[in-house]
């Protein structure tokens, strides 16, 4: 054992609470578990919501606003270490606690830059990093139709973009997203979607998970399948561009960084400067041996890092609110079923559904690493088996 390792003990005090922190809360009890306390990380949350899914698994729940200076306050007070599970915190009040002497992973200024999605992009270019064009501007002459229109701040889950196909959609996106800035992008005509989730420690060691495949719907994860059904050459430029991303910002925790693939060449989507929707494969533990809620942990801590050599395949399909307009409480139906087929659930019990909200996911692991036909056939078991969970509100 590295005596990076002996007895740790860490308070981590993360802006947000909710399904990523929870997972990562679960994740630091098992390894306090399997260590016999020699890990000892407890996780702390900053969350508006009293009944947010990490609320019963924090030590300490500061119910605040993510940007609240007060409860940023608060939080680094109980805190050895600040970090994020949602990108929404304001970061010049983190970074006023960063300069008394907080220690933030990542930093206030990587939550800056990637909380602007044209400052993000911008600042990928300008480290060499391939992303599709963009511009600050309405100006839908410099890309031409179909493009991307989209809110630089706050948007997450598919909220806050309007593709523009004709000339009539522009009004429309507008009218949609008015009042808030607005970035337009270059619209991808991509084969495929890939992402990596990967680890920066303080030594600037980069430890990578493999690459994933997913299949959004509307904007929004529907599945992510590891490893990607991918060519060899685009699986290596995704794992150099995301090593890329990774050693431009220079700082230190998990990454997922999505990308889109344009005849074999990969842009950069989007960064999250945290644990990501597609990695959650990497908790099934006879797939990975580290999740990336563990590798989390260890590179904000000072750990050295798990292995993250896959051992099985895994699909992983979300779980979101139904479409149908009710937002409230519910329960779940059909998930023996599910379960009969497989299906690992993971269920984030938060109070209410509303449309289209990421309410748990459910994985299924293979037999066999790089069979032929495996993947495709997971991939069809997860989606057999999503499709017999309801979510049915109760009110
Ligand atoms: N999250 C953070 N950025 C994007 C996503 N999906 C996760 C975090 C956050 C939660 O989604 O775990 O706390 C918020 O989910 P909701 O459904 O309350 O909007």
């Amino acid at each position: 054992m590295d005596d990076r390792e002996a007895n740790v003990k860490a308070r981590i005090g993360f802006v947000g609470g909710g399904q990523l922190a929870l997972m990562t809360a679960q994740e630091a009890e098992r390894m306090r578990r399997d260590s016999g306390g020699d890990l000892d990380i407890t996780i702390n949350i900053l969350d508006p919501e009293k009944n947010c899914p990490a609320h019963a698994l924090a030590s300490e729940h500061v119910v605040a606003g993510f940007s609240d200076p007060n409860g940023l306050q608060k939080l680094a007070s109980v805190s050895d270490i600040i970090s994020y599970e949602i990108e929404l915190g304001d970061a010049g009040a983190i970074a006023l606690l960063r300069d008394r002497g907080v220690v933030v992973r990542p930093s206030p200024e990587t939550l800056g830059r990637i909380q602007d999605k044209f400052v993000q992009k911008r600042f990928l270019a300008s480290r060499g990093i391939p992303v599709p064009r963009c511009v600050a501007v309405a100006a839908i002459v410099e890309l031409g139709l179909p493009s991307m229109l989209k809110a630089r701040r706050g948007g997450y889950d598919g909220r806050g973009n309007y593709l523009l196909r004709v000339k009539d959609d522009v009004e429309k996106g507008y009218a949609r997203l008015g009042g808030k800035e607005l970035v337009l992008e270059e619209f991808i005509p991509w084969t495929e979607e890939v992402s990596v989730i990967a680890a920066r420690d303080e030594r600037g060691k980069v430890s990578a998970f493999p690459v994933g495949e997913n299949i959004h719907e509307e904007g929004i994860l529907r599945l992510t399948a590891i490893p990607a059904r991918t060519t060899p050459e685009v699986a290596a430029s995704a794992e150099r561009v995301a090593g890329q991303v990774l050693e431009a910002f220079g700082d230190i925790g998990v990454f997922g960084v999505e990308m889109f693939v344009r005849d074999g060449e990969v842009l950069v989507n989007e960064v999250a400067p945290r644990v990501h929707n597609t990695g959650h494969g990497t908790l099934e533990r006879d797939a990975f041996p580290t999740s990336q809620f563990e590798q989390h942990m260890r590179a904000v801590t000072g750990m050295p890092f798990g292995e993250t050599t896959q051992r099985l395949p895994v699909v992983m399909h979300n779980i979101l609110g139904e479409d149908n307009g009710y937002q409230g409480r519910y329960r779940y139906e059909g998930l023996a079923q599910a379960e009969a087929l497989g299906a690992r659930m993971h269920l984030y019990g938060k109070a209410e559904v509303r449309p289209r909200r990421k309410m748990g996911h459910l994985s299924l692991v293979g037999e066999r690493l790089n069979a032929k036909g495996e993947v495709d056939r997971l991939v069809e078991r997860a989606e057999r088996a999503r499709s017999m969970v309801r979510i049915v509100g109760v009110e």
